[in-house]
């Protein structure tokens, strides 16, 4: 067990050999122009700006033996798991499934579905495809945490506020301890990041804890 002292509320206790990286949805279709992120109107390049950040977790946490969940959400080719309320919701340049340029929006094997070459998965690390927000929803995740025996769960990812939070929301009802690292996830709006932050902390760490990469890379055995 190795302390983070830095984490809020309080200090967090690191127990690697039960702890999974979980790395949300840090996929072409939110982080690169053109895709679905974009799509809605949003920015891009504030998610972009965390990709070195969380590749230097990632690293550390391979290089301490740690084991690495990634996300992806996405819809299979026929649309068949995409509820009509998500795809027919606002006025987006493109829809989920309307061919963008990184191939049709948000579905599964498409260019843009996939999570960006510096945060790709490596052999032995599990990739979930989430039809939703949160990542325990029509997904074999909770299965496979329990095969390993995972009951910490560590975050980064996008969007803070929508899958991260969603995710963490879930798997704080499920019984894992949750730790969010503050400066591996990021919204395209850096108010409802900080509101997440806040609200996770909140009364006593009602959703979890947050820690700075800097201390959660400095608590990995060397
Ligand atoms: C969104 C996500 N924002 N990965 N998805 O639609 O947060």
């Amino acid at each position: 067990m190795r302390l983070i002292d830095a984490a809020r509320p309080f200090p967090f206790g690191l127990d690697l050999a039960h702890a999974a990286l979980v790395i949300i949805d840090m996929q072409r279709d939110f982080v690169e122009p053109g895709g679905f992120g974009a799509s809605l109107g949003n920015d891009v390049t504030r998610l972009q700006a965390i990709i070195p950040t969380v590749r230097g977790v990632l690293e550390a946490w391979r290089a301490a033996g740690g084991w690495v969940v990634h996300t992806r959400e996405g819809h299979r080719p026929d649309l068949s798991d995409c509820p009509s309320a998500k795809r027919e919701r606002g006025q987006p340049m493109l829809r989920i499934g309307d061919l963008g340029p990184m191939g049709r929006v948000l579905v599964i094997g498409e260019p843009g579905h996939a999570i960006v070459p510096a945060l790709a998965p490596v052999a032995g690390e599990l990739v979930i495809d989430k039809p939703g927000k949160g990542a325990f929803y029509a997904t074999p995740l909770q299965q496979a945490l329990q095969q390993r025996g995972i009951t910490q769960l560590v975050f980064m990812g996008v969007t803070t506020e929508v899958c991260v939070q969603t995710t963490m929301r879930e798997a704080n009802d499920r019984g894992y301890e949750c730790l969010l690292v503050e400066d591996g996830t990021e919204s395209y709006f850096p108010e409802f990041k900080a509101a997440t932050l806040a609200m996770i902390t909140a009364q006593g760490g009602i959703v979890g804890w947050t820690a700075p990469s800097a201390a959660l890379i400095a608590a990995l055995p060397a």
